[in-house]
């Protein structure tokens, strides 16, 4: 009999994550362990269950029927099995709810749940970050009609009334650029906004409600001129026929995620604020996706160690284990650090986060979260990309078989690098939120890795702060060799 090679299993992601259950009885306190625990219990399981489905079907992908059968346009779209289960285990397990509880663990009992759900979900998390995104832009605008219609949807834990949010602002003349935007903003004879032009990504388009950038009719060019709406997408059961969906796109990863092109042809809308700055009322938006983003980042580096570690176990060669093997069993290690080191970083973004919106940061913890967010959603989007490749290569000739479900894990990673900033535009931003300066941020970041337990960790740390902090001094104030500069810095700030 010809001998089989036996496939990686996936252990429970909850029960033998040590770095996820390290953190959790760190932080979290024993009373309000076992709620919790039920929970990220719960959602491993799913994980398991998502995986062993997936293997055991065809991949399916989302279908746009545009007419129907007598010629009405109906803009359908089929969505695969983990999308319809995501309203229910969302509001189950209270994946937005539980972010915006009144105490200080809330986002980190909250992104403990994300980390869990991100695979398993299907990239349903991408909408689920656009509406967290949407949520902490709404409370920042202080729209209170806005805020009482739409929060109690997005945060809603009963699938009958959940609301999922876009996020649109991608446009043909520019994803970065958004300055560039050509959607116009115009009154109608009764005096409300109705939003006219081309949106052209729109990842939750079966969502029902969306936060967009426009510029109001005759307001100017550029960025500033920009205003920020929300818009509702559905009347009762069906699409409202001012938005028309174009076409989903044929995506290199997130496959089952339906992003489309869009029309608006006059759907209506209500700016959140003043009918300009829009980009600045959408950051708060940005921030939280960029943290969701991390957070799934980490979660992809998470499965494909684990999926490789458990290999490494079943397959021999040269007559024992690979895990046997001390160069095998190096590499798997150095795997190892890269990702704890990402998830250190992206849990600290969550914790900062948290802290911040609870009121109880201290000023440079503030300034840490401005800072750390680019840069923990830049670094972890290319560490994923680079650990998966390694991971489908722990695998040899299997992992590059596509029903070996490995290549799916390295074509979604790809994505965490673009969507929400690609990493120059996140580098750049980086230097926006160091804005006064290098000196008083170093002060703070050296004030925080102070308190470190292990203080001969910390001489690295402040090794790559001062080679930092050369670069930024060598690039004086030409703004020309600090862009030039930026990818360097941010990546070493990073993993230092
Ligand atoms: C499953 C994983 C979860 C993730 C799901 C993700 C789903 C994917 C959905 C998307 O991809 S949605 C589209 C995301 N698009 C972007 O992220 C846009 C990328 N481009 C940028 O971020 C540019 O840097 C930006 C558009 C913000 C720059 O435009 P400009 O024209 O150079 O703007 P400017 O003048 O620098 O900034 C305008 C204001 O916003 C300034 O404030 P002031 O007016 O008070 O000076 C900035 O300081 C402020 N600002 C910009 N970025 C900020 C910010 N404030 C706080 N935080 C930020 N991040
Ligand atoms: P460009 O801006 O054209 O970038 C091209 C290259 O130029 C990049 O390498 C970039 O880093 C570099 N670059 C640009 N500007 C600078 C600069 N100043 N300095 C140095 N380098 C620079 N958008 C939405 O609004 N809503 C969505 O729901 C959504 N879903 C998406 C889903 C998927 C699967 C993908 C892939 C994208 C989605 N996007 C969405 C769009 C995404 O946010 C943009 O593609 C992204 O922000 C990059 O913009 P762009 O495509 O215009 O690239």
């Amino acid at each position: 009999m010809d001998f089989l090679q036996t496939a990686p299993q996936l252990v429970h992601p909850y029960r033998n994550d040590r770095t996820l259950l390290a953190l959790l009885d760190r932080v979290i306190p024993s009373n309000s362990r076992p709620a919790l625990d039920a929970d990220l219990d719960a959602l491993g399981d799913y994980a398991q269950f998502a995986w062993e489905r997936a293997r055991r079907s065809t991949p399916r992908t989302p279908v746009l029927t545009r007419w129907d059968a007598w010629g009405r346009r109906v803009d359908r779209i089929e969505l695969t099995d983990a999308w319809h289960e995501g309203p229910d285990l969302t509001t189950r397990h209270g994946i937005l709810a539980a972010g915006h509880e009144p105490h200080e663990h809330a986002r980190l009992e909250q992104f403990a749940r994300v980390y869990l759900y991100h695979l398993a979900s299907e990239f349903y998390t991408c909408p689920l970050a656009m509406t967290d995104g949407a949520i902490a832009a709404l409370k920042a605008s202080g729209n209170q009609a806005l805020i009482d219609r739409a929060l109690p949807h997005f945060l809603s834990r009963d699938p009958a009334t959940f609301w999922l949010s876009g996020q649109w602002m991608t446009e043909t003349a520019g994803g970065s650029d958004v300055g560039r935007t050509e959607t116009i903003a115009r009154q109608d004879e009764t005096g409300h906004w109705r939003l006219h032009g081309r949106k052209w990504f729109s990842s939750a388009v079966v969502g029902e409600a969306a936060l967009a950038l426009a510029r109001p009719e005759g307001a100017g060019e550029g960025t500033p001129a920009l205003a920020l709406f929300y818009v509702e997408t559905m009347d009762g059961a069906a699409r409202k026929p001012e938005l028309v969906v174009d076409r989903l796109k044929d995506k290199l990863g997130t496959r089952e995620l339906p992003t489309a092109e869009i029309h608006l042809d006059g759907l209506p809308a209500w700016p959140l604020g003043e009918l300009a700055q829009g980009v600045r009322q959408v950051a708060p938006m940005l921030n939280v996706t960029r943290t969701w983003n991390a957070v799934c980042a980490v979660a992809s580096m998470a499965r494909a160690l684990a999926l490789a570690c458990d290999y490494a176990a079943r397959r021999e060669a040269f007559g024992r284990p690979l895990i046997e093997q001390p160069l095998h069993a190096r590499t798997l290690a150095d795997m190892r650090a890269e990702f704890e080191g990402a998830f250190a970083l992206a849990f600290e973004v969550v914790q900062l986060l948290g802290r911040v919106e609870q009121g109880q940061a201290a000023s440079h913890e503030t300034a840490l979260l401005r800072l750390l967010t680019p840069l923990a959603k830049l670094w972890t989007g290319k560490v994923a990309v680079a650990l998966c490749s390694e991971a489908l290569e722990c695998f040899g000739g299997a992992g590059y078989i596509e029903d070996t479900g490995l290549p799916q894990l390295l074509r979604d990673a790809q994505v965490y690098a673009i969507w929400e900033g690609t990493t120059n535009v996140l580098a750049l931003d980086s230097l926006r939120a160091l804005g006064e300066g290098f000196g008083a941020l170093r002060t703070a970041i050296a004030g925080w890795v102070d308190g470190c337990h292990e203080p001969e960790a910390v001489v690295p740390i402040h090794a790559a702060l001062d080679a930092a902090a050369r670069q930024w001094q060598a690039s004086g104030n030409n703004r020309a060799d600090l862009e030039a500069a930026a990818r360097d810095l941010s990546l070493t700030l990073a993993r230092c």
